[in-house]
């Protein structure tokens, strides 16, 4: 298990379509290992392996409040079940620290996946969990939260960002 670096907006990595993945080996296991073990050194609620610059479709939440719920999605698609509710969240980003923006989403949606072991499963997120799932899902697509806001807002996020970098 390793904490791996996050890659932070405006990386042009974090634009990258991700791969399916086919393989359902020990390398993939440790990637998921990975994702969990560095979601909560930095506290976070869900990471996308395209954050740590690895270009798979494979993502991680944990929402519980003790955090020892870890869920791994494989190659997760996202079925809108009512289109018509829509709620908005507050939501932030591992790749856009120190930045909350109100995101308006689908609430009742479910998620189709596979397991470590390639098995094909569905669940209907509650609540947070379903959010994060999205917000998630959306990295593999090379899609940010600030993706969502005006692009006044999202420029200004993108040059705070580049400043703390240098
Ligand atoms: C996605 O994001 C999410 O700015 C996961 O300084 C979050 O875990 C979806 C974090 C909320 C919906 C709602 C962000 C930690 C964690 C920061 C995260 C920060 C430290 C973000
Ligand atoms: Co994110």
């Amino acid at each position: 298990m390793t904490i791996r670096k996050i890659l932070t907006f405006p990386d042009p990595k974090l634009r990258e379509v991700a791969k399916e993945v086919t393989e359902f080996n020990s390398d993939l296991k440790s990637l998921a290992e990975d994702l969990i073990e560095t979601m909560y050194e930095f506290k976070g609620i869900g990471l996308a392996a395209v954050q740590i610059g690895v270009n798979k479709r494979v993502i991680v939440a944990d929402v519980s409040e003790e955090k020892k719920e870890p869920f791994i999605f494989i190659n997760p698609t996202i079925r809108i079940l009512n289109e018509d509710e829509k709620g908005g969240y507050d939501e932030g980003c591992l790749s856009i620290p120190g930045f909350y923006e109100e995101v308006v989403r689908p609430t009742q949606v479910e998620i189709s996946f596979q397991n470590l072991s390639g098995k094909k499963e569905e669940i209907i997120p509650e609540g947070l969990l379903g959010v994060v799932v999205q917000h998630e899902t959306d990295h593999l697509d090379g899609k940010l939260m600030v993706d969502y806001i005006s692009s006044v807002k999202r420029q200004r996020i993108r040059s705070k960002l580049l400043k703390l970098k240098r």
